[in-house]
């Protein structure tokens, strides 16, 4: 099994954290966003979306997040040797956590707490790269194109406020019923660990990066409580901790950030 995937990237912590938590061993590939390793033509080829993360199976490939959670879970009881059947495998009422968490979209959110500065230079590399990528693979011009068009409409939704606003308003009513959720159980969905966990704790860990713990989590204190919990799990620790606690989020954000400065300066996309 392989996963293609990036520290950066919420979905593929999600699955990471699935993998991890479900001890599930696989072939790890980074493919850092941001750099544009994700426009290779070699990766483009299998998943034009360009999108993190892609887990493969031979030749099952999945690009959906919470799909590739359950078959990770459905590998797991397989391997326990449990057999057949959906023991093991999230309820309804995980599954539908995982959904209503899954719904809210990091992306506009994220990008617009990156200083400008910072988010318009990745962005016009980014370009770049897909603007290389197109002359060196013309077969997969069309798709590029798509791609190099979802950046400028990136851009342009990130200057409407209203964009923004909605983001924002869709997280504050996620917490707003987690938090009343982890007032009657420990977990988000009973009191068991279980995918709905997975799919919440990079959401929380994403806030954190974007020093906003305390506008979302302090204020909410069932899931400050529930965060200085879950970070104390081997699997958050090997996700996400490794990569983002305390000073280590300065060396992964500067090893990547002078990377694109570096190509940049020497033109090299
Ligand atoms: N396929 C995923 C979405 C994945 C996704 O949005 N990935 C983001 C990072 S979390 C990404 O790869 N963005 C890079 C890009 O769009 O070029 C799902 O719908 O479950």
């Amino acid at each position: 099994m392989q996963l293609y995937h990036h520290p950066y990237s919420l979905d593929s912590q999600k699955v990471r954290l699935a993998l991890e938590e479900k001890g599930i061993d696989y072939t790890s590939y980074h493919v850092n966003p941001i750099t544009g390793k994700n426009m290779d033509s070699s990766f483009f080829r299998m998943n034009p979306s360009a999108k993190l993360p892609v887990f493969q199976n031979g030749s099952h490939i999945i690009f959906d997040t919470i799909e590739t959670i359950q078959y990770i879970e459905r590998i797991a009881v397989f391997s326990s040797g449990n057999g057949i059947g959906d023991i093991g495998c999230s309820s309804g009422e995980v599954l539908e956590w995982m959904r209503k968490i899954q719904e809210w979209n990091p992306k506009y959110f994220t990008l617009a707490h990156v200083p400008d500065k910072y988010r318009i230079y990745v962005s016009k590399f980014v370009r770049q790269v897909l603007i290389a990528r197109m002359a060196e693979s013309p077969a997969l011009a069309s798709a590029y194109h798509c791609k190099l068009r979802e950046a400028y409409d990136t851009e342009h939704k990130l200057k409407d406020p209203e964009v923004l606003r909605r983001s924002k308003e869709h997280l504050v009513g996620l917490l707003d019923e987690v938090e009343a959720q982890l007032n009657e159980t420990t977990y988000v969905a009973g009191e068991e660990f279980t995918m709905a966990d997975v799919v919440l704790i990079p959401v929380l860990a994403r806030l954190v990066l974007l020093n906003l713990k305390d506008e979302y989590i302090n204020c909410r204190p069932n899931i400050a409580e529930y965060w200085a919990m879950v970070q104390q799990r081997a699997s958050y620790k090997r996700v996400i901790g490794r990569y983002f606690n305390g000073w280590r989020k300065y060396k992964t954000l500067i090893k990547t950030w002078f990377f694109v400065q570096i190509r940049t300066l020497l033109k090299r996309y």
